[in-house]
């Protein structure tokens, strides 16, 4: 089907952020809890992207320090999923082979932001059913969660959001979002300098404090791939993924 067929679609703009309450603490300004996986260099990258999106508060639990962590992010030895202050959990980049923090990250109430290795070990987008999830898939990580799906690149990204009742972010030169709900957003041109390692690892942190900060999923997801997108423009074609993660905080100021 055409654009214009498609149920509710849109252009991904600038996010509306709730306003800060002058008189919060950092927990009000959202907590991200980010697991920490076989490879901790690319949740370091997502915990300072979350950071620098302005989440109050952004924890990892791993099981050994992390180097290059600005003293801010603190570092736990257990993960405590079933915190309620938890605005949102942060599972999948750079987890490798650890099905297992997949499963405890499903345990948890809170909302879901699932990329990388956590998209590869589920295995089943049934289980994502009831998670509030947000979900970040490559081509291939799309393929391997869900198997062929005919149609366009909205198509295929609405009918994977209607099996797993999780808000896709479909990423790629054309980045797509879909709704359970049939929303749909298309992400503005993003620069080609973002095919580098690590950039999606940054994505994946901005959304979870998108998500902690209070927007809904949907919102949240639309606002982590503009800003994401318009910091890769700040960060200039030379950028590595850390330079991304900095120029966060500039995007948000446009
Ligand atoms: P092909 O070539 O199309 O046949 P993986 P990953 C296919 C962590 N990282 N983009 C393609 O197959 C991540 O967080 C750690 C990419 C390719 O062979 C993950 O935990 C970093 N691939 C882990 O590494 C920084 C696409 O899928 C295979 C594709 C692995 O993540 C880097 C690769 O998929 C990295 O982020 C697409 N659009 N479409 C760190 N600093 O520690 C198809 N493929 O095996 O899931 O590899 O994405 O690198
Ligand atoms: P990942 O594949 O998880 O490392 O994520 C890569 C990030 O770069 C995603 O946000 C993609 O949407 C983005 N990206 C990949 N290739 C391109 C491209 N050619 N042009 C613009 N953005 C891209
Ligand atoms: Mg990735």
């Amino acid at each position: 089907i055409g654009i214009e067929a498609l149920p509710d679609w849109h252009e991904i703009g600038r996010p509306a952020l709730p306003p800060l309450d002058p008189a919060g603490h950092k927990y009000d300004r959202g907590l991200v809890h980010a697991l920490a996986g076989k490879m901790p260099g690319a949740i370091a990258l997502s915990a300072i992207a979350a950071a620098r999106a302005g989440a109050g508060y952004v924890r990892v639990s791993t099981s050994r320090p992390i180097d290059g962590l600005p003293a801010a992010i603190v570092q736990l030895d257990t993960a405590e999923v079933n915190d309620e202050r938890i605005g949102c959990l942060l599972v999948g980049p750079g987890l490798g082979d650890a099905p297992q923090v997949l499963t405890l990250a499903l345990t948890s109430r809170s909302p879901k932001v699932i990329d990388a290795d956590g998209i590869t070990h589920l295995g089943d987008p049934e289980r994502l059913r009831g998670q509030d999830a947000i979900i970040t898939p490559h081509s291939g990580e799309f393929a391997r969660l869900f198997g062929k799906i005919e149609g366009s690149k909205p198509d295929q990204a609405l009918e994977g959001a209607r099996r797993s009742e999780a808000v896709i972010v479909y990423k790629g030169p054309d980045t797509i979002v879909a709704a359970p709900d049939g929303r749909v957003g298309f992400a503005p041109p993003a620069p080609p300098w973002l095919a580098s390692a690590g950039t999606g690892d940054v994505l994946a942190g901005i959304i979870a404090a998108m998500r902690a900060r209070g927007l809904p999923a949907f919102e949240a997801a639309c606002a982590g791939v503009w800003l994401h997108g318009r910091a890769a423009e700040i960060a200039g074609p030379q950028m590595i993924a850390d330079d991304l993660a900095r120029a966060v905080q500039q995007a948000l100021a446009l």
